[in-house]
């Protein structure tokens, strides 16, 4: 499973500090922690907070990549911070997120093909996200057809059932995961998915615990990539683990430092 790192999120104090004061050593700090850790992309948002989210956007790509060259994962709702970060991307970035709304879809979907970026597909529209998985599967098929009208190549695309804490909506859970098996069956070849793995433990106790259950879960029913703490050893380690149960990497005595070591 691809680990695109979470922790550059103005969500975070310090980040949101960081972005505030200018200071590039917190941000530089947390791309090389991260990459060391395994994480292949890194996902870039400025936070809720951010005064001039287009400035702050194209600030966090520039110091991120001086110290890295992982491909970044724009997370943003304004899509002028995404193009300013992708203008300035080196390596073609990860465009996180559009929902199936028609004027979003065509703003997305037109930069996606002129930058070549991959797209983040939520399944959710105006109405908000459904909780049955037929109805995430319908959402993610309108996606992934519009994509397509615009020509951006399905193995760019990764769709999110999106994930929900299961202290407040414990029953989407499984609604989720179904979400995960059928969405491999819509196309061939079918798009990737993708889930932000931290949103189901938001507000509760022993976070990384149900963390790093719900990956295992998720990967057992398909999950390609997680935008996830790349510095939990214990989630990577498990995320090894269950792709060796998965027989997606062969098993040798000392697999987890395989996988650390990319
Ligand atoms: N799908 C997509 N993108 C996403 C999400 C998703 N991007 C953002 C988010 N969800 C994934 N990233 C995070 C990052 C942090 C947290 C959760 C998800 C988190 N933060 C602490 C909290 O809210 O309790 C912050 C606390 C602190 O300041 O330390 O849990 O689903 N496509």
């Amino acid at each position: 499973m691809i680990i695109i790192g979470e922790r550059i999120n103005g969500m975070f104090k310090d980040i949101a500090k960081a972005i505030r004061d200018k200071d590039s050593a917190v941000i530089q700090d947390w791309a090389r922690k991260q990459e060391q850790n395994g994480a292949r992309y890194l996902d870039i948002n400025v936070g809720p907070g951010a005064a001039d989210p287009v400035a702050a956007m194209k600030w966090l790509v520039e110091v991120t990549q001086e110290v890295t060259d992982l491909p970044l994962c724009l997370d943003s709702t304004k899509y002028d911070a995404i193009e300013a970060g992708l203008k300035i991307c080196k390596r073609p970035a990860m465009i996180n997120s559009v929902p199936a709304e028609a004027p979003k879809m065509e703003r997305v979907f037109s930069m996606a093909a002129e930058y070549g970026a991959e797209v983040i597909c939520l399944a959710m529209n105006e109405e908000g996200i459904p909780k049955d998985a037929e109805s995430r599967v319908a959402l993610a098929m309108e996606l992934v057809a519009t994509a397509d009208a615009f020509g951006v190549p399905i193995d760019s695309l990764y769709i999110d059932p999106l994930v929900l804490p299961c202290n407040v909506a414990q029953d989407h859970g499984p609604e989720v995961l179904e979400t995960l098996r059928q969405i491999k069956l819509i196309s061939d070849p079918p798009p990737k998915t993708v889930v932000g793995l931290s949103n189901v433990s938001q507000g509760t106790k022993n976070r990384e615990l149900i963390n790093r259950t719900f990956a295992v879960m998720a990967m057992a029913n398909g999950l390609d990539a997680a935008i996830a703490d790349a510095c939990d050893d214990e989630l990577m380690a498990a995320v090894a683990t269950a792709r060796i149960l998965l027989n997606m990497d062969i098993y040798c005595d000392s697999y987890i430092d395989v996988f650390k070591k990319g």
